[in-house]
C-alpha cells in the first residue's frame, strides 16, 4: 500500500511522518531541513509494508516531479497537507493540489484522499486566528475533492495520540470491516479492569487503555522487545500461528501476551485477580481479536 504525503515546503510532511511512525518528539522536528525531491520510507503495519512517500514541496522540486508523473503512480491514499499557520499559502496549495489531481486523472488513478488541515495548535501561534484559518482553508480547498472518496482532518504533531489514531484509522480504512472491530475494542477496553494494549507484532499500537505506553503509533521499546521475543518463540519453537505467554511475580502482578495469526498481539497487565465481569469482557475481547486477525489475513490474500 502506498501513502503519499504532499504539500508545500514547510507544511509539516516530514514532521507528520516522524512523529506518527518514527518515534520522534514534536520538539525534534524543529530542526528538520526541507526534504529534497522526495523521500521514501517503509513502515510495517498489520503485516503489510506501507510505503510512505514524502514529496518535497519546494517550487523547484514541485516542477520537476510534476513533469515526471510516474513518481505519483500507485498511490492508494493521498494526503494533501496544508499549513494552518500560513493562510497566505492556501491559494498556492490549491494550485498545487489541482496539478496533482490532474496527474492522477492522466494516470487513470483515483486514490482515497484525506486532507490534513495541519498545525491545528497554538504552538507559536495566536489562538484567535486558528479557527478563522480553518474556515478559510475549507472554503478554498474542500470543493477540489468533491468527486473523490474524501475526508479532512484537523491535525497537529503536538496532539500525538490523536495523530496516531488518525493514521491508524486511515490505514485501517483500506480494509473493509476492520474499523468496527477496532471501535468495539476501544469501547470494551474502558470497561475492563486491567491494562491492555492491542498492537500488531511490530509494535504498532491499534488500541490501548494505558497512559504513556506509546509515542505516535509506536509501542514503548521494552514492551515491543517483549512482543518481538515472544513472537520469535512462537514462530521457531511452537511453530504455530497463534500462541500465548504468561508471567507473574510474588505480589500477584501478572502479564499475559496473546499472539493471534502471527499479526495481532494483545498484552494484558493485571495487578492481581480481576473481577469476574472484567474477565468475561476480556475473554470476549480476545475472541473478537481472534476474528479481527482472521479478517486481516483474508484481506491480505484477497
Ligand atoms: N506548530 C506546529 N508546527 C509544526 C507542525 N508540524 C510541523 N511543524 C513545524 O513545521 C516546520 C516544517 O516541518 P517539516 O516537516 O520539515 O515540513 P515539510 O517541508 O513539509 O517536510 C518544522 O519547524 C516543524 O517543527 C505542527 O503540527 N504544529
Ligand atoms: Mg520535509
Amino acid at each position: 500500500m502506498k501513502i503519499s504525503l504532499v504539500g508545500l515546503s514547510g507544511c509539516g510532511k516530514t514532521s507528520l511522518y516522524s512523529v506518527a511512525f518514527a518515534e520522534k518528539s514534536p520538539e525534534d522536528t524543529k530542526k528538520f531541513s526541507p526534504t529534497i525531491l522526495y523521500e521514501t520510507r517503509r513502515h510495517p503495519f498489520l503485516g503489510l509494508q506501507v510505503g510512505i512517500f514524502d514529496f518535497g514541496g519546494q517550487e523547484q522540486y514541485r516542477k520537476e516531479y510534476m513533469e515526471k508523473p510516474e513518481v505519483f503512480r500507485g498511490t492508494d491514499i493521498l494526503i494533501p497537507i496544508v499549513d494552518l499557520h500560513d493562510p497566505d499559502s492556501f491559494e498556492q496549495a490549491r494550485e498545487y493540489f489541482e496539478g496533482l489531481l490532474d496527474i492522477y486523472r492522466k494516470n487513470n488513478e483515483k486514490p482515497k484522499i484525506f486532507l490534513f488541515l495541519h498545525k491545528y495548535d497554538v504552538e507559536n501561534y495566536q489562538k484567535e486566528l486558528l479557527d478563522t484559518n480553518v474556515k478559510a482553508a475549507k472554503d478554498i480547498l474542500l470543493d477540489l475533492f468533491k468527486d473523490y472518496d474524501f475526508d479532512f482532518k484537523l491535525t497537529s504533531i503536538y496532539l500525538q495520540d490523536e495523530l496516531a489514531k488518525i493514521f491508524r484509522d486511515i490505514l485501517i480504512s483500506s480494509y473493509a470491516e476492520l474499523k468496527t472491530h477496532v471501535e468495539k475494542a476501544e469501547k470494551k477496553l474502558e470497561e475492563i479492569n486491567a491494562k491492555i494494549i492491542i498492537s500488531d507484532v511490530s509494535g504498532n499500537v491499534i488500541v490501548h487503555n494505558v497512559q504513556g505506553v506509546s509515542s505516535g503509533l509506536t509501542l514503548r521499546g521494552d514492551l515491543r522487545d517483549f512482543i518481538n521475543a515472544c513472537n520469535t518463540v512462537r514462530e521457531n519453537m511452537f511453530m504455530s500461528d497463534s500462541a500465548e505467554f504468561k508471567g507473574r511475580n510474588e505480589d500477584g502482578k501478572e502479564i499475559e501476551l496473546y499472539i493471534f495469526k502471527y499479526i495481532i498481539s494483545i498484552l494484558v497487565m493485571k495487578s492481581g485477580e480481576i473481577d469476574r465481569d472484567s474477565q468475561d469482557k476480556l475473554n470476549t475481547l480476545l475472541n473478537d481479536m481472534k476474528l479481527f486477525a482472521d479478517l486481516i489475513i483474508s484481506a491480505h490474500t484477497e
